[in-house]
């Protein structure tokens, strides 16, 4: 099966559905057999389509049952919960009434787990910094655990998962939520100094601003980064395993060329 990690849409509409034509979705709501998706979540702000990118990811989410898993980003938690932080445009009525829907049916999600031939990845919003996988998540040696685990956090609404950090506070939080962690300077500097039992994938934040011409790593020596221009992922390896960053960093303008983050492999339940 072929596992597509889309990014952060943003409401970029026709962004959602240029990527999915590559993926080989020939008619609108029907993903390929061997395909499936996982969107790290903020579908939501920015961009001009808000809505319309919800009833678009619902009718996958109806019609592709296990092969759409939509995870839960900040932006989308504003309308599930008491709101965190003042976002200055809202989506529609009926759009914010889908994601209460979705809530309600037990989707979106917290986090997913890919497990591949020889990698196997945690994906999340935001990543998960080192210190929630050992003080919140109790040290799981699996992203199916890790999963498992964020997923009953999140549907039980627990203050840990949707803990924020520097980009609400000001101030960097080493438990930051994995919907909140901020990649450069939350979620990469804790697991330089640690062993991290598996890959990640995240939007949320990258390590390159992909509308400037520089990369910055303010993490520590340790860390070798790569960066895919083309697909906008940037990648941070730390002892044989990596951070993959698929934030394209859509504004009001999108941002392109950009990739969902591909791999061959399948979708770990983990424990129930
Ligand atoms: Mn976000």
């Amino acid at each position: 099966m072929r596992i597509a990690v889309i990014g952060d849409i943003g409401g970029h509409l026709d962004e959602l559905r240029a990527e999915l034509r590559i993926l080989g979705v020939e008619r609108e709501g029907r993903l390929p057999d061997d395909l499936a998706v996982v969107q790290v979540g903020d579908l939501v702000h920015r961009g001009p389509e808000s809505d319309a990118v919800v009833e678009l990811v619902g009718i996958y989410l109806d019609d592709n049952p296990g092969r759409w898993i939509q995870l839960i980003g900040n932006h989308e938690a504003l309308y599930l919960r008491t709101p965190e932080f003042h976002w200055p445009e809202q989506i529609g009525k009926a759009a914010a009434k889908t994601l209460r829907k979705w809530w309600k049916q037990g989707k979106p999600v917290g986090a997913a787990a890919i497990v591949t031939a020889d990698e196997s990845f945690l994906v999340t919003h935001a990543g998960v910094t080192a210190g929630f996988w050992s003080a919140v998540l109790d040290a799981p040696g699996t992203p199916g655990e890790a999963a498992a685990r964020l997923n009953r956090l999140a549907r039980s609404g627990d203050a840990a998962f949707f803990s924020p950090g520097l980009m609400l506070t000001g101030r960097a939080n080493p438990y930051a939520g994995p919907i909140w962690a901020e990649s450069s300077r939350e979620l990469i500097p804790g697991w330089a100094d640690a062993t991290m039992p598996f890959s990640q994938v995240h939007g949320h934040s990258g390590l390159v601003d992909w509308q400037g011409s520089d990369a910055s790593v303010p993490a520590p020596g340790a860390v070798i980064m790569s960066a895919d221009f083309y697909g906008k992922h940037a990648t941070v390896w730390i002892a044989g395993q990596r951070i993959v960053g698929v934030d394209p960093g859509h504004g009001r303008e999108a941002v392109k060329p950009w990739r969902s983050f591909v791999v061959e492999g399948y979708l770990d339940p983990g424990p129930s």
